[in-house]
């Protein structure tokens, strides 16, 4: 069984990632108004990963005998600016979910819960992934600034992602 502490860090986790899950969607409708399709789906992608990232917190906390209770989520913001711009904030936010993982990871090491700091490993190379997949991103649309030729593939690059459902130990 996990303790209260440790309940309500996770607790807390999902509502995060359900947060993200809203984020990226804001940000996908955001791309389909300005026309970017393949910004669009990448980040409706993510969306759905993002869903995938809080059932494994929610299935982990029934699983360990736990309560799940889920809080409201705030509403993402609407107005985002240019493709770099948008992918700043991604990074900014994943920047903030990494720190919040960090802090669970430091939770269990608090709470000598071992079992909960090894299921927690998976969102720890999970945000290293997420964050190097965002800087790429970042790094391609610095490289070619205002070229619309360069955006028009790289928005046929990123419209190739495809969802595959994650689950923990994949
Ligand atoms: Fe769940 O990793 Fe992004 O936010």
């Amino acid at each position: 069984m996990i303790s209260e502490k440790i309940q309500n860090i996770l607790n807390e986790q999902i509502n995060k990632e359900f947060y993200s899950a809203y984020l990226y969607l804001a940000m996908s409708a955001h791309f389909d108004e300005i026309g970017l399709k393949g910004f669009s789906n990448w980040t409706r992608v993510q969306a759905r990963e993002e869903v995938d990232h809080g059932m494994i917190l929610f299935d982990y906390i029934i699983e360990r005998q736990g309560k799940v209770s889920l809080k409201q989520i705030e509403t993402p913001e609407t107005n985002f600016g240019s493709a770099l711009e948008v992918f700043e904030k991604i990074y900014e936010h994943e920047k903030y979910v990494t720190d919040s993982i960090n802090c669970v990871a430091n939770m269990t090491d608090e709470e000598c819960d071992l079992a909960t700091r090894f299921f927690i490993n998976w969102y720890i190379s999970e945000q290293v992934e997420e964050e190097a997949n965002v800087d790429d991103v970042i790094k391609k649309l610095k490289m070619f600034g205002d070229e619309k030729a360069a955006l028009y593939h790289l928005d046929k690059e990123l419209g190739k992602r495809e969802y595959k459902q994650h689950s923990y130990n994949s």
